[in-house]
């Protein structure tokens, strides 16, 4: 089964997966979905998240970068994602890179923007999903921009040593995520100079020069009823896990991504532990699939 990811290029938490799928060096097909909402291709199979990215293998559908990288570390185990010595401290580093820090790296791409640089719609869409104000934005995007170069020069002290990655000759879930917010802020040509505050800063640029370099593995484009019509082929995956209190299995909920006006994905509970959360659902298009989240970040409403 060759996973499938849906995305679109300016995104980079998609990013992020699709230097994760470099490092593995896999084949994988892509669905390139709209920046803006609806997406109802998208929601066929998810359910209703429709953020940014999705990684969809047959009838097992992963939202959020964490339950995604989880899956393909399962679905191709080296090389690995948390390399020795930092291992799981790859995924809290992660978490903060696309946590406290991709706000301010959001202030650092999009806050120099003059207005009128970004479509009506798209502006409109942040603003109803996710309460982006722009003016705001743009007051405090010099601070943010500044926050940013604290982080960058974490990292450029922690290369300081010779390493080649952030826990020493292999990169990780870490590298990927901090690589993933410089990428942001460079790919706004109005934050030419917020992004050469980053990679100005010792050993940063060659670091990221050796992140770009591991690519994006190899993938194919196929339509988004292409997907569909594969997720309704397949059969989902066993489903191994706990439940936590006060929730049971099999129970109807729906689980609501903290910060996002989105509608939640409503299924049947199949796992709530540590290690994510799954619901059983079937669509009209789809048919039966499993989606999987995270736990960080997600509210399970009974
Ligand atoms: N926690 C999520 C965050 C994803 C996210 O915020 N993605 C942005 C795009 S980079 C998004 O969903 N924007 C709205 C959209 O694409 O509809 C993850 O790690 O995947």
């Amino acid at each position: 089964m060759t996973p499938i990811l849906h995305h679109y290029p300016t995104s980079p938490f998609a990013e992020l997966v699709r230097m994760a799928l470099g490092l593995k060096g896999l084949a994988w097909q892509s669905v390139t979905i709209p920046r803006i909402a609806p997406k109802p291709d998208l929601a066929a199979l998810t359910g209703g998240y429709i953020r940014t990215p999705v990684l969809q293998i047959g009838a097992d559908i992963y939202c959020d970068t964490a339950a995604i990288l989880a899956a393909l570390e399962g679905f191709a185990p080296t090389p690995s994602y948390y390399p020795a010595p930092l291992g799981a401290l790859h995924v809290m580093i992660a978490n903060w890179a696309a946590g406290p820090q991709f706000r301010a790296h959001v202030g650092a791409a999009m806050g120099a923007m003059p207005e009128g640089a970004l479509d009506g719609a798209f502006v409109a869409d942040r603003k109803a999903r996710f309460g982006l104000d722009l003016g705001q934005l743009g007051k405090a995007a010099p601070q943010l921009a500044a926050q940013t170069r604290v982080a960058a020069l974490w990292l450029s002290q922690t290369l300081t040593d010779g390493r080649a990655f952030i826990g020493g000759e292999a990169p990780g879930h870490g590298d990927l995520a901090l690589a993933a917010n410089i990428w942001f802020v460079r790919s706004v040509p109005f934050a030419k100079a917020n992004a050469e505050a980053l990679t100005g800063l010792p050993h940063v640029a060659d670091w990221f020069g050796r992140m770009a370099a591991l690519g994006h593995g190899t993938p194919t484009e196929i339509s988004a009823a292409e997907a569909i019509d594969i997720a309704r082929a397949a059969t989902p995956s066993d489903v191994a896990g706990g439940i936590e209190a006060p929730f049971s299995h099999g129970q109807m909920v729906r689980i609501q991504t903290e910060g996002s006006g989105d509608a939640p994905v409503e299924g049947a509970l199949l796992k709530a532990d540590s290690t994510g959360i799954t619901l059983s659902r079937t669509d009209p298009r789809a048919g039966a699939v499993h989606v999987h989240f995270p736990r960080i970040g997600q509210f399970i409403i009974a």
